[in-house]
């Protein structure tokens, strides 16, 4: 998880937007009974325009207008009238006398060269911030008359979505293994999804995740007030494992209860992975419209992140005021790769789905910004200013902070079927990169991914980095020809460190991160690197190695998974994460956390399935393991034809 940080709350004031609340101001003076608050809104923002544009050109006016003010002021300040009309003219006296005046006049034009210049300045400054304040204006304008539009098409944000009719891409659902073993080891996984759930809607229905030890709703300050996190992330979960009942109170909850209209201000990025990829899936699998309904309608909130002179994104915003700021402790006011780089496979899917192409616009321009500049060595640092459009420090990493920008240009290109060539080039063009000055052997011959500090390697991995195992594998084919041949190698080698820093702990799952430094290899050494949070990139990369290459130890490894959380994580009320991975008596962290449903889950059940679920030719999967369509050339979601 890139941001983990705790966010403190500070809801700033709610927008006292211009003539917001009933008839009076503005809106009240021009008498008109317009039928929506916004409208009212609307006819005060145009007459604050004209206001501000008749000031402007008066400014304009006062420059190239009036009378030059310094033929006025070569009489009235300094009072030296032209030597004719003065009393007793001539001789040396009046000589010294004029040459006096000539000096005075000189320097008399000099300054009033010099008072025109800084009155211009001023006149020019004060129209550029007016006209910056008419920008914006007009802005809103179109965003209220946009509102306007869709209220009057009926209802709030996210209606009058443009007629879509569904089709449901090939493979939202799979055929049984043949195998009775594999069959009875996916019921299993099926039987810990029931009871993660069972105990959420037992002990935390409708709050964001579950205390299994302490049986109670847990809030995590990322979603603010949103509610429901595991219900949303939890969906498409329920339908491919076929838990028909359970999709459909799910569905029900979202319907009656799930709502983004309050004041709170939220984690742009971990909103848009759990809760719009959650939906965007729910819909792409089930074609139910509520879903598509809700993505929009959160998606146009996550809209006024972008406010910023570069259009990089606030990490957080308050979804209600639409003020964003960033992180308190991300370097120097920054922005983080991993959280503005991850937004462009849903924002693309939002814009076909309302048909707007805003969304699609916005993770465009992250891209040009980011093409724009220099990279060190290469590589992308994790953090970058949205004010001056500069990097910050220079850390780079594959697992938190920077890992799912990676995974979202090779996914995009994907996702594209193939056809988004920026997305490629930046994407193998990193990777070059993290091979040259991040990837590393140790002593034991294990293939490792370090993290670099402005030059320097810190020769620790990761649990998040374990994920990039299934990336290299799943961008081997398609690579250019001199990474091709060694991408699937590389996948499968990590893959292997990260089971050895499962296997070299007591209770058979990994730590948070492991060095290879100090007389060690793929251990944790730190205290506060030693838990283990339910986390899901270990199996993400068993699952890809699995499906791309059907070596049977990736089972094996999955399997010895299942044993260990069944056996450590599972308690009366769920499942938690654990303290110390290598003690002998683990103590646990009372958290379930939601992605345990989306992604450990999932990937586990996929594993176990035949290649015909969610195959990779049709599906991509969000970085929350939301899985999305591949927008074909030829139909735009292409149908499923055993139906
Ligand atoms: C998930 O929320 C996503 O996988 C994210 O990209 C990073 N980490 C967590 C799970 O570990």
């Amino acid at each position: 998880m890139p941001a983990a940080s705790l966010l403190p709350f500070s809801s700033p004031p709610g927008g006292a937007g211009l003539g917001g609340g009933g008839g009076g101001g503005l809106g009240g003076l021009v008498g008109r009974k317009l039928s929506s608050p916004g409208a009212f809104r609307l006819t005060e923002k145009f007459i604050l325009l004209l206001v501000f544009s008749a000031f402007i050109t008066l400014c304009f006016g006062a420059i190239f207008f009036l009378p030059d003010s310094s033929k006025l002021l070569s009489g009235v300040f300094f009072h030296h009238p032209p030597s004719d009309q003065r009393p007793g003219g001539g001789g040396e006296e009046e000589e010294a006398a004029a040459a006096v005046a000539v000096e005075s006049r000189e320097e008399a034009a000099g300054n009033l060269a010099k008072i025109r210049e800084d009155h211009e300045r001023a006149l020019r400054e004060a129209k550029e911030t007016l006209q910056k304040q008419a920008d914006e204006i007009q802005r809103d304008i179109r965003r209220d008359k946009e509102q306007v539009a869709r209220d009057r098409r009926g209802g709030g944000e996210g209606v009058g979505l443009p007629d879509l009719p569904f089709r449901q891409p090939v493979g939202a659902v799979g055929q049984e293994p043949a195998d009775p073993d594999v069959r009875q080891k996916r019921e299993k996984i099926k039987e810990m999804m029931k009871y993660s759930w069972d105990n959420y809607k037992l002990y935390a229905w409708g709050l964001n995740e579950l205390k299994p030890a302490t049986k109670q709703g847990h809030s995590s300050n990322l979603f603010g007030h949103i509610q429901g996190a595991t219900i949303v992330d939890a969906l498409d979960t329920l339908f491919i494992m076929e838990m028909k009942d359970e999709f459909a109170e799910a569905k029900e909850w979202v319907e009656k209860n799930l709502d983004f209209n309050v004041n709170a201000e939220v984690s742009v990025f971990e909103v848009n992975i759990r809760f719009v990829g959650g939906l965007l899936s729910a819909y792409f699998l089930s074609g139910e419209e509520v879903f598509r309904k809700k993505a929009v309608e959160l998606g146009e909130k996550l809209l006024s992140a972008f406010n910023t002179p570069t259009g990089i994104p606030w990490a957080l915003l308050n979804i209600k005021s639409g003020i964003g700021r960033n992180w308190p402790w991300a370097s120097g006011g920054s922005s983080i790769l991993a959280e503005f780089g991850t937004l462009h496979l849903e924002f693309v899917h939002l814009s076909h789905l309302s048909g707007n192409p805003v969304f699609a616009e916005k993770v465009m321009n992250i891209r040009k910004v980011l093409n724009n500049l220099d990279k060190p060595q290469g590589l992308y640092p994790n953090y970058l200013n949205p004010s001056s459009g500069q990097w910050g420090q220079h850390h780079v990493s594959v697992g938190g902070l920077g890992d799912s920008f990676y995974e979202y240009l090779l996914k995009a290109w994907l996702m594209s079927d193939k056809t988004d060539e920026e997305g490629k080039k930046m994407y193998y063009d990193a990777i070059q990169a993290i091979e040259t000055h991040l990837i590393r052997k140790s002593s034991g011959g294990l293939t490792y991914i370090a993290e670099w500090k402005g030059g320097l390697l810190e020769h620790k991995m990761g649990h998040l980095t374990c994920f990039a195992g299934g990336m290299f594998a799943l961008g081997a084919d398609g690579a250019p020809p001199d990474m091709a041949s060694h991408l699937l190698e590389l996948g499968a080698e990590i893959a292997r460190t990260c089971h050895e820093s499962y296997d070299r702990t007591s209770i058979k799952l990994g730590p948070e991160a492991f060095r290879f430094d100090g007389g060690v290899e793929a251990i944790a050494t730190r205290q506060n690197e030693k838990y283990y949070i339910l986390r899901p990139e270990v199996i993400e990369t068993y699952m890809y190695m699995w499906r791309l290459t059907h070596d049977a130890k990736y089972r094996e490894w999955g399997w010895e998974a299942v044993e260990a959380l069944e056996k450590h994580c599972k308690l009366d009320g769920g499942y938690s994460g654990i303290r110390d991975v290598y003690a002998s008596r683990p103590s646990h962290d009372d958290v379930q956390q939601s992605f345990y449903l989306a992604e450990t889950l999932k990937y586990l059940y996929l594993l176990f399935s035949d290649d015909d679920l969610l195959p990779f030719e049709h599906w991509v999967f969000n970085t929350e393991a939301h899985p999305l369509p591949v927008q074909h050339k030829d139909s735009e979601i292409e149908e499923d034809k055993s139906k």
